[in-house]
């Protein structure tokens, strides 16, 4: 599946030929040759978010959300099902060519690729991995088509790092939960038809004692607070989800009692290697606008970029981002070869997560006063690329992933 996958995202993003060209040889043999599938996933995702999503990067912030045309075409160009099989409406074509995917749209809009992370990892994963066929169906299908929008919320407003203490609880009541709490900075809920809720079903037990629920926005008892104000991504509200007295069947617990902590790290692993990639993307976008501003300023009778100290400066970003690049695409080449990647994931969002809003503050640096007014991309892609140090695992927590990881296998 993973090939015939591979070639059908490659139809999407191509129009047919292309992809039957290169998949086929002479004989009529499949015959792929990956660095150039990868390279024509890269180009069509580049042309997309040149032509689809760069021209609203703008307007999607001022919105607070990313229109529906534009999500239906991401739908359509399976963007949301990257990492989801064929058989749930993905197209299964790996972490590799997810990467990619995330890289080239984060280049034109971070909040954009909110959309895209959550069906691919966040939410998707958990469905796809320990649903049951219902579920699947019920949940997983409508959302890589584009028709249903769901959220994972596992943080609460004092458990973030500590994620296992967990004060929403879930008390069974014959065959229902009756669940309490209140979950915090939840992205899109309120876009959201449903959200995977993590909840303590025994307190006593920490991380082995949460439970997931799939619990649907029109439950009674569910709402959804203010959108956040936020310094960056406002293309993507964020709100609390509230609780109160929320009834639900025990058929809508995902994956098995008290289990569910072991599945949000797992789920983690996978999310934390495609913030990376994003934070590739960030980090492109900078460059970008770095290389351009410095090439046509001039100070001091001279291009900005003629001046030794600003190339020492674009030599340095420029290192720190191939250094990331080779983090992620090893991190995901391990993924699709089925790889236990957590420390991998981790040191890969730890390092590409610091170095983008390393190159974000110099390329804001090297546009001077300009930088700083709103008139320019850089002063929009510096505020993005902070939260990327936050969330999905603050930079501290992956240190301590890294760390117990390290520890374990030496
Ligand atoms: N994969 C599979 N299982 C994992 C795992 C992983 N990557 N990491 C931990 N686990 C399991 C452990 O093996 C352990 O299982 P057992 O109880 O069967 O032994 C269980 O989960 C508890 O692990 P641990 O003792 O390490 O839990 P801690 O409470 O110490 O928490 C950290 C560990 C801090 C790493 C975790 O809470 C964390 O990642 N916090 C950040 C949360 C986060 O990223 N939030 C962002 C939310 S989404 S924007």
């Amino acid at each position: 599946t993973y090939l015939s996958g591979a070639e059908y995202l490659l139809r999407q993003f191509t129009g047919g030929d292309a992809a039957a060209d290169i998949c086929r040889d002479g004989k009529g043999e499949r015959k792929v040759i990956e660095s150039e599938k990868y390279r024509l996933i890269r180009r069509a995702v580049r042309e997309f978010a040149k032509q689809e999503v760069a021209p609203l990067a703008e307007s999607i912030e001022e919105t607070g959300r990313i229109p529906k045309e534009l999500y239906r075409k991401m739908a359509q160009n399976q963007y949301f099902g990257v990492t989801i099989p064929e058989e749930y409406g993905g197209c299964g074509a790996g972490y590799v060519a997810m990467a990619i995917v995330m890289e080239e749209l984060a280049r034109a809009s971070v909040s954009a690729t909110l959309y895209v992370t959550s069906p691919n990892t966040l939410l998707g994963l958990p469905i796809l991995n320990y649903g049951t066929e219902e579920q699947k169906e019920k949940y997983l299908v409508p959302v890589m088509k584009g028709e249903k929008e769901g959220t994972f919320a596992l943080t609460e407003p004092s458990a973030g790092s500590d994620a296992a203490t967990q004060n929403t609880i879930a008390r069974k009541d014959g065959d229902y939960y009756i669940i309490n709490g209140r979950k915090a900075f939840i992205t899109a809920a309120p876009l959201c038809d449903f959200a995977v809720v993590f909840a303590a079903t025994d307190v006593s037990l920490g991380a082995r004692g949460i439970t997931a629920f799939i619990i649907e926005r029109d439950t009674p008892g569910y709402s959804v607070g203010q959108p956040e104000r936020k310094m960056g991504v406002n293309g993507s509200p964020t709100a609390d989800i509230i609780l109160e007295n929320v009834k639900v069947h025990k058929s809508q617990i995902l994956g098995e009692e008290g289990k569910a902590f072991q599945m949000a790290m797992k789920t983690l692993d996978s999310g934390r290697l495609v913030v990376a990639a994003q934070c590739l993307g960030i980090a492109e976008a900078a460059m970008k606008e770095a290389v351009g501003y410095v090439r046509q300023r001039r100070q001091f009778g001279g291009a900005l970029s003629e001046f030794q100290g600003i190339q020492f400066m674009l030599a340095d970003m420029e290192t720190k981002l191939c250094c990331a690049r080779a983090l992620i695409y090893d991190a995901a080449e391990k993924k699709d070869a089925g790889m236990n990647i957590t420390k991998e994931a981790a040191a890969a969002k730890y390092f590409a997560s610091e170095m983008c809003n390393e190159i974000a503050a110099k390329a804001l640096q090297l546009h001077g006063a300009y930088g700083y007014m709103k008139d320019y991309p850089i002063e929009r892609i510096f505020r993005d690329a902070r939260v990327t140090t936050i969330y999905e695992g603050t930079s501290q927590i992956l240190q301590t992933v890294i760390a117990k990881q390290v520890l374990k296998g030496r």
